[in-house]
């Protein structure tokens, strides 16, 4: 039987969405994506990122020091990023009600203590679509806010087959992932957590 939603500040949040045989199939795809598009440690202003981070699609995220933007290449080989595995379309399908494919499908790796700090994703040209984001690999702590800063915060620990949707009001509140629980997970070789989030960027 399916764990039931959660509703975590607005986050919809479907547990175990992915069994385990998805979640490995997934994981084959996302290491093709990174063998044509290899992970990135960005270096911003604020100093390296511990997340590194790779993406597919027709748009990918980028950070370096002159900020944070969308490109259609890689920013060290000049490529164009590889297509958005069907593995991972299949989610967004599923659980975004969107009619709209996403543009960009980013993959954050964290190892060795990395984190991610509160932060909106404002990167995007319209915040009326949601943004999907799936786990894989080592539970996360994710940290819920508010649209505006400061106030109080909701955590939950995610899972890997976790998937969570932010729309609507939730799409625009501060989120960040506090710590991982090393080696909760055998997904990935080596452990670690990935990951996927899902955007239309236009
Ligand atoms: C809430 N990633 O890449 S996923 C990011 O686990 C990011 O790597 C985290 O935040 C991660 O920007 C959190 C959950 C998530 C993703 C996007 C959101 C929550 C969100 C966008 C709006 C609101
Ligand atoms: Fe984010």
């Amino acid at each position: 039987m399916a764990e039931p939603e959660i509703d975590l500040r607005g986050v919809r949040v479907l547990p175990g969405f992915l069994g385990p045989e998805a979640q490995a199939a997934m994981l084959a795809d996302l290491r093709e994506v990174a063998r044509a598009a290899p992970v990135i440690r960005p270096v911003t202003r604020a100093g390296p990122m511990s997340v590194r981070i790779t993406s597919a699609g027709r748009l990918g995220w980028v950070a370096d020091r002159r900020g944070y933007r969308y490109e259609p290449c890689h920013p060290e080989t000049g490529a164009p990023w590889p297509p958005i595995p069907d593995s991972v379309l299949g989610v967004w399908r599923a659980v975004s009600g969107s009619q709209v494919d996403p543009d960009s499908c980013l993959v954050n790796l964290y190892r060795d203590g990395a984190k991610m700090g509160l932060h909106q994703d404002r990167d995007e040209g319209d915040f009326g679509f949601p943004v999907v984001s799936i786990s894989l690999g080592d539970e996360a702590l994710f940290r819920v806010g508010s649209v505006e800063k400061g106030g109080r915060t909701a955590s939950i620990w995610l899972r890997s087959g976790d998937v969570a949707v932010m729309g609507g009001a939730a799409r625009l509140v501060h989120h960040g992932i506090d710590r991982l629980r090393e080696g909760s997970s055998t997904l990935i070789p080596g452990g670690g957590r990935i990951n996927v989030t899902l955007r239309v960027v236009r």
